[in-house]
């Protein structure tokens, strides 16, 4: 649940970018800031957790409009992606707003993409959250590998994988190029804008 600091006049908002260990999280957030600089109001700040990385920053956009008058704020996170570090995942999901599923496009990745998928739904419903009705984004990422011949899912095949229940809004992406990197993002904010917005007395 958004926070709402009435001294800045500012609501925060919290997006996580969850997915399988080395499906391309920090590589999307990396992207972002990079490309975006304009719109961050804070530096980037890396967590260095055991063997993986965790980042977080938070910025501004320019065009999110105010909600009851306040700024809003988005805070962007990654989690660790192995299983053992569930703890942390957990954790770093405590009153997320919005969350971005990045999935890794690699055939042999399957298994490990719908392992996290059903982790992110068990953490969410622990902290009393519904996966289904969350604002939830579908990122099918590393489609650039297949100019590199390797074998990577279909978009349809991924759809019906991971998204024939949830029908969340999904895009085709490469955090290496930045192909739908921030087309990912905006659609995520867009949906986190609208879910606040219709929550009861921010209208
Ligand atoms: N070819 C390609 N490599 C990617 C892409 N996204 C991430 N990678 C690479 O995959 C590896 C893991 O990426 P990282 O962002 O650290 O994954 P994370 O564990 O989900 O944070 C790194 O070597 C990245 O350079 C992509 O879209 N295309
Ligand atoms: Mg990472």
């Amino acid at each position: 649940m958004a926070i709402i600091n009435l001294k800045k006049r500012e609501v925060e908002c919290k997006i996580v970018y969850y997915g399988p260990g080395r499906c391309g999280k920090t590589t999307n957030l990396e992207y972002v800031f990079r490309n975006s600089r304009r719109l961050m109001t804070d530096e980037m700040v890396s967590i260095k957790t055991k063997g993986d990385l965790t980042i977080f920053f938070d910025f501004v956009p320019m065009d999110a409009g105010k909600i009851k008058g306040c700024d809003v704020r988005f805070q962007l996170y990654t989690v660790p992606g192995q299983v053992k570090y569930n703890s942390t995942r957990k954790l770093v999901l405590k009153g997320v707003d919005g969350v971005v599923f990045v999935a890794d496009s690699l055939k042999i990745r399957h298994e490990k993409n719908i392992l996290s998928l059903k982790n992110l739904a068990e953490n969410l419903k622990g902290y009393g959250l519904n996966i289904m009705t969350l604002p939830l984004v579908m990122q099918w990422n590393k489609r650039d590998l297949a100019a590199e011949g390797l074998p990577l899912m279909t978009i349809e095949e991924m759809e019906h994988a991971y998204n024939r229940q949830l029908k969340a809004p999904s895009f085709q992406a490469s955090a290496m190029t930045g192909q739908g990197i921030n087309d990912t993002l905006k659609a995520c904010l867009v949906q986190t804008l609208r879910s606040l917005r219709k929550q009861a007395g921010w209208e």
